[in-house]
């Protein structure tokens, strides 16, 4: 037995070394930010997350952990709490460690140059995912990752004036918009507001955030309806604020689906539940499945391959009935 452990102890020191040497050279290649041809070291990726606000948000981020490690990319990760400030000062630390590429989801779009400068300065590409800055000099970030938002809004308003085209007299409209000043806010109240138009029956009466959130959409559901003595619509720009506002519009006495239309976005498994239940009528999809194809840019721009500017994200709508269809498979 005694013996027996000599070899051991020297298959360890040999293991540990081999460690120290595989460590330094990973070091060394994130310090210089990277060098694609230099062999096995783990690529590490910052990357800053908006938050947890929603069932959507806590999808994105399972993907983007599980893609990281099933690449075998080492992934940094920071929630932000839907803070601007904390993107900024996590993007900051992300710099200061010399990662070798910096990804986020930025939770408003504008106000980046700054920061994305400093990210371009110190060598650090960087991929936009989810959501889109508004930022003119394009060199800052090297692609955008994500959905189109406004045909997420427009797809919603062409179902409504389809679904509404017998109306006779006016629809009123109350909407919950995502949070202010975010790209899907922004773009889903820009493309739903277009397709709309087609039928001036089809009014908006009330517009107002609700961040995104359960708790949000049932709290400002809760004032419209107070408001509002008739509301035949409701366009929320989530599952969750949807959701939030079926408990607003049951206290309130009417049965949501029937009394009151409702189209959200997103398509999480609650959402496409409320829609199989006939309390929602329309879901436009938004696919928070995004990690597979960063961890494929991140290692192509720390290659120092060419990538394209935009990179969409496959999508369709769903009706109650293809919900029913599609919620036994449904991954998120
Ligand atoms: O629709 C919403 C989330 O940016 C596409 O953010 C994302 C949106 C998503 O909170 O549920």
């Amino acid at each position: 037995m005694r013996t027996s452990l000599r070899p051991w102890r020297a298959a360890a020191t040999a293991l540990a070394t081999v460690l120290l040497v595989g460590s330094v050279a990973a070091c060394g290649n994130s310090d210089t930010g990277g060098d694609a041809g230099s062999g096995s070291d783990k690529l590490v990726l910052g990357f800053s997350q908006v938050g947890a606000e929603s069932g959507w948000r806590t999808a994105n981020t399972t993907s983007i952990k599980e893609a990281a490690a099933e690449a075998g990319i080492e992934l940094k990760f920071d929630d932000a709490q839907q803070k601007q400030e904390n993107q900024i000062k996590a993007i900051r630390n992300y710099i200061q460690q010399k990662v070798d590429v910096i990804a986020f989801s930025p939770v408003v779009e504008s106000g980046w140059d700054t920061v994305l400068k400093e990210a371009k300065d110190a060598g650090i590409p960087v991929i936009l995912t989810d959501r889109a800055v508004d930022s003119a000099d394009k060199s800052l970030y090297k692609t955008f990752l994500g959905s189109d938002f406004v045909k997420e809004g427009r797809l919603s308003g062409e179902w409504l004036v389809e679904n509404k085209k017998s109306a006779t007299g006016p629809v009123n409209i109350v909407e919950l918009q995502g949070t202010t000043g975010s790209a899907p806010a922004n773009d889903r109240k820009k493309g739903f507001a277009e397709a709309i138009a087609a039928n001036p029956n089809l009014k908006i009466v009330a517009s107002q955030s609700g961040d995104f959130t359960r708790a949000g959409g049932k709290q400002v559901m809760e004032q419209f309806l107070r408001a509002n003595p008739k509301i035949d619509v409701l366009f929320a720009h989530n599952d969750d604020m949807g959701l939030g506002a079926l408990e607003a519009i049951t206290a309130a006495g009417k049965t949501p689906g029937k009394d009151i239309t409702i189209i959200t976005i997103d398509a999480v498994k609650d959402g496409m539940q409320a829609l199989a239940d006939g309390k929602f009528n329309f879901i436009a999809e938004c696919s928070p499945l995004l990690g597979p194809q960063l961890m494929d840019l991140a290692k192509k721009v720390h290659a120092g391959e060419e990538v394209p500017p935009r990179i969409e994200t496959e999508e369709t709508t769903f009706t109650p009935e293809q919900a029913k269809e599609a919620l036994p498979n449904r991954k998120y």
